[in-house]
């Protein structure tokens, strides 16, 4: 492949986008011939995680064993996107760490959007639950999001196309010659 890998590390609220624009990220890279995989909610906390809850100790698991599938991937050279909200900021700095700790290259995203226009959103209904109490300890609502405070790349799906989103990532790496 001639590619080291790196994890591009997605945080936000439910519904600030981070999916949307982790798979148009994987749509750009695939038409510049890279190899990428995505991680999210999906094919994690649907399968390796489904045993974690929203408790901050299931959240911090939640997020070490992402990371270190997302190290592994990056030893085979993969582009890694993780769209996952990781509330806090102590767990995005261990995923960091664990990245670190192995030499690969790590790009946190903070994907910012109004609390108001990601509830707005509400594509599943879950803030809605959630301000009515059905679902507890909801990011944004009852539990906290800690945005983060010196994230690589910070990217306001509110006022940006998703199409641009991406492309601010795609050319972060190519200048830092990451692919
Ligand atoms: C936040 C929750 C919760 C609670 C279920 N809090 O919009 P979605 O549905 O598809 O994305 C949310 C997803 C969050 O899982 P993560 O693994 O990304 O969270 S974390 O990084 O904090 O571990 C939402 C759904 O799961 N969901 N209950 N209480 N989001």
């Amino acid at each position: 492949l001639g590619q080291k890998g790196v994890t591009v590390w997605l945080s936000g609220l439910s519904g600030s986008g981070k999916s949307t624009v982790s798979v148009e990220l994987e749509q750009q890279l695939f038409a510049k011939k890279v190899l990428s995989y995505r991680l999210d909610g999906d094919n994690i906390r649907q399968g390796l995680n489904k045993n974690l809850t929203f408790t901050p100790e299931d959240r911090k698991e939640n997020i070490r064993r992402i990371s270190e599938v997302a190290k592994l991937m990056c030893d085979i050279g993969v582009v890694v996107t993780t769209a996952f909200i990781s509330p806090y900021t102590e767990d995005r700095d261990m995923a960091r760490e664990i990245h670190k700790a192995a030499d690969i290259p790590f790009i946190e995203v903070f994907v910012d959007c109004p609390l108001d226009v990601a509830e707005s959103r509400d594509p599943k209904g879950l803030y809605k639950k959630a301000r009515s109490g059905i679902i507890k300890n909801f990011t944004g609502i009852d539990a906290p999001y800690e945005k983060p405070p010196s994230p690589e790349i910070t990217l306001d799906t509110s006022k940006l196309s998703i199409s641009e989103c991406a492309g601010v990532i795609l050319t972060y790496l190519t200048e830092k010659g990451l692919i």
